[in-house]
């Protein structure tokens, strides 16, 4: 039956419609408590719903003008970066939110463009790495943020990739994953964004494709979920950070596929929408977008195709021409 778990016999049911409407009203009270002291995030929230949304193609839900005024009023004039709300420092996680988000509404230049290709370079440092901001916080987050940011851009060009690589591959671990910075422990989140990173540069050669592989699988628990290291709880957003590196390695099928629908359905709220980290948990945006793109990447038919290493609909993908790379098998 259309919605149920494939080959898993279960009675859960994607409350798709209940999704959209615990989406799309997210954010309308603006005194929420919740929302307020969300507000350091905002512009990452702001793309974790409306990403949400496109995928189950309900966007037009949410006010698109009142949107890219935000993120307009969100460009520091100087650096070019973007916050993650009004009066906050620029910081390059908030500014590949915001490009993003213009991406998939095809607005990119409400913003100062060359801004933010200024803002970007201006992060990189003599070694290839990246800063999150001036602060000087260095992390293979960060490496993966700009490369995203400057491709949605077409202006890969801006920066020393060839540099920004042997960083990123310098952070490789004895078990062929990555943390965050050269000798940090491997991490499901970090791996992501270093394979990430790797399709973008059309470096995926460079991984040890099988040991890695073998690592992610076994972050697969009895319960059908995913945790992001060795002895951790299994959480929702798993189900993207593992299985976007396993599909850009093109070894997703290397997951008990129909035990992992189990649980990312298990994770909703049926009642208000919304997903949780674990089943019976507090839903957010965040694990939200996640469980529906986990879902997408298994070939749920009721939610669009997403791009695995951009985190975004297929579509914009294609639209905008980028090609990231996928290992061949
Ligand atoms: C465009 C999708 C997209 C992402 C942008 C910021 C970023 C790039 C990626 C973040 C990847 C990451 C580090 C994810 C991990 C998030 C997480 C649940 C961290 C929790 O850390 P711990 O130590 O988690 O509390 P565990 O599960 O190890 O206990």
């Amino acid at each position: 039956m259309e919605g149920e778990v494939a080959g898993g016999g279960s009675e859960l049911k994607l409350e798709l419609e209940r999704h959209a409407s615990y989406l799309s009203v997210y954010g309308t009270d603006k005194d929420d408590y919740d929302f307020c002291k969300t507000e350091f995030l905002r512009m990452s929230g702001m793309y974790w719903g409306l990403t949400a949304l496109e995928l189950m193609a309900k966007s037009s839900r949410v006010p698109r003008e009142e949107i890219l005024e935000f993120i307009k009023s969100c460009q520091d004039k100087e650096s070019g970066g973007i916050s993650a709300s009004v009066g906050h420092d620029p910081h390059i996680l908030y500014t590949l939110s915001a490009v993003q988000i213009l991406s998939m509404y095809d607005k990119i230049d409400v913003i100062d463009v060359e801004g933010v290709i200024k803002y970007i370079t201006s992060l990189q440092l003599e070694d290839g790495s990246f800063m999150g901001d001036k602060w000087g916080e260095v992390d293979t987050r960060f490496s993966f943020c700009a490369v995203l940011c400057l491709s949605l851009l077409h202006r890969l060009d801006a920066i020393n990739v060839g540099r920004a690589v042997e960083f990123v591959l310098s952070c490789m671990n004895f078990d062929g994953g990555f943390g965050s910075r050269p000798g940090s422990e491997s991490h499901a989140g970090l791996i992501y964004c270093c394979v990430g990173f790797l399709s973008v540069c059309g470096r995926l050669d460079a991984l040890r494709a099988d040991e890695l592989g073998w690592w992610l699988c076994e972050r697969q628990l009895p319960n059908g979920g995913l945790n992001g290291r060795p002895e951790k709880l299994p959480d929702l957003c798993y189900s993207w950070w593992v299985l976007a590196s396993l599909s850009m390695m093109n070894r997703i099928h290397w997951v008990d596929k129909a035990a992992l629908e189990k649980f990312i359905l298990a994770c909703q709220d049926s009642e208000n929408g919304g997903f949780s980290d674990r089943p019976g948990d507090m839903t957010d945006p965040f694990h939200t977008l996640f469980g529906l793109a986990g879902l997408s990447l298994l070939g749920n038919t009721q939610i669009k195709p997403i791009n695995p290493t951009y985190c975004m609909p297929q579509e914009t993908i294609t639209r905008l021409k980028l090609e990231p790379q996928l290992l061949a098998l």
